[in-house]
């Protein structure tokens, strides 16, 4: 199997993210996540590593406002000329406004913060140094693995650093700052009829956002209920699309301590619907934060259970990019990533 990896992500690694309450603590979505995958992938005689081409920005921009790009692109930069005590030590920061737009009526002003607060959904989108590269190389990764899966009619694995899902068409948001899997269905939708999985534990609010309105697109999320669970304000069962998008968004909503039952059952009423859209090219987001003792997720989904999903998710038979989203029990991540990709190739 195709696996599309850039280095690249390595330098995006924020000293810090800040929790409820105001809490500083060690940046979750770090680089060890994909060291941890790249080894376990490694040990299997079935992997083909290979480097993702430069797509240019034209796909990223065809689902990406691009004064948010802008912003990402120099956000660094501006906040070291405006900040001396990031610039005197720069390992040390990262760039986290403290007041965010609420959207009704907000617009970006013209100052950093003012762009950040607008552009950042929360805490856990920090920029440093090497994000926007890492970004795009990351957004390549996906695209490279959708081109793949057209031209070769398998599946692929994008080893995506930073994930994407939270990224919405004008904001970062969760660790994610591109919506890598969006920016690849976008892409394979030219080619046909595409439909997103997205399995990570949280609600994929960023390719709810960017698809919402459209019919040649079917995304599904399945995560935990936004009632209990960051992103809080997206991903409620009752939110389906709009206007010729209408039915062709779903969200599975689950409890806190869904285990392999539960999950699974909802999953099987997901590839129902997928069934029955009939795509051509599946793009899923694979999250591996629903496992059992992930940090920060409250799922007991058991690595039986991760290879159930892929199991079942492989026996739709379609071309999949497969796309890396969240999972933070790094030390379980390789092999959990291993066993779901194990039933695609
Ligand atoms: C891609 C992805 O999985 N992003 C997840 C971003 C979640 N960020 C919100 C963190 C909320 C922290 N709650 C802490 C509970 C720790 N016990
Ligand atoms: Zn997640």
């Amino acid at each position: 199997m195709k696996i599309f990896y850039s280095e690249e992500h390595r330098k995006h690694d924020p000293p810090f993210e800040v929790f409820d309450g105001g809490k500083r603590v060690p940046y979750y979505e770090n680089p060890d996540r994909m060291d941890r995958v790249l080894s376990a992938l490694n040990k299997t005689d079935w992997v083909e590593l290979a480097e993702p081409t430069d797509f240019g920005l034209d796909p990223i921009l065809a689902v990406h406002d691009r004064e948010y790009i802008n912003f990402l692109a120099s956000c660094w930069t501006e906040w070291l000329a405006s900040d001396p005590e990031a610039a005197a030590a720069p390992e040390q920061h990262a760039f986290l406004p403290a007041t965010f737009a609420l959207r009704r009526k907000a617009r970006p002003t013209s100052s950093l913060l003012g762009r950040g607060g607008y552009y950042l959904m929360d805490l856990s989108a920090c920029i440093v140094d090497g994000t926007y590269k890492a970004a795009l190389a990351s957004a390549n990764c996906a695209l490279t693995a959708a081109s793949s899966s057209f031209t070769l009619h398998k599946s692929s694995f994008a080893l995506c650093r930073p994930p994407g899902h939270h990224a919405g068409k004008d904001y970062a948001a969760g660790y994610c700052f591109i919506n890598n899997a969006s920016v690849a269905a976008n892409w394979l939708s030219s080619k046909g009829r595409v439909a997103i999985l997205d399995i990570d534990y949280h609600a994929g609010n960023g390719t709810q956002d960017i698809f919402y309105e459209r019919n040649d697109v079917l995304t599904i999320s399945i995560h935990g209920d936004p009632d209990y669970e960051y992103p809080h304000y997206i991903g409620f069962a009752d939110e389906t699309g709009e206007g010729a998008g209408l039915g062709y968004h779903k969200n599975f909503p689950l409890p806190k301590d869904t285990g392999d039952e539960g999950y699974l059952s909802a999953l099987d009423e997901a590839l129902e619907m997928l069934r029955k859209f009939s795509p051509n090219y599946l793009v899923l987001s694979a999250g591996m934060d629903i496992f059992n003792g992930d940090p920060l997720g409250k799922f007991h989904v058991t690595r039986g259970g991760i290879a159930e999903i892929g199991k079942r998710v492989a026996g739709l038979n379609l071309p999949a990019a497969i796309v890396m989203e969240g999972g933070y029990a790094n030390e379980a991540l390789g092999t959990n990533i291993v066993t779901l990709l194990e039933n695609f190739k």
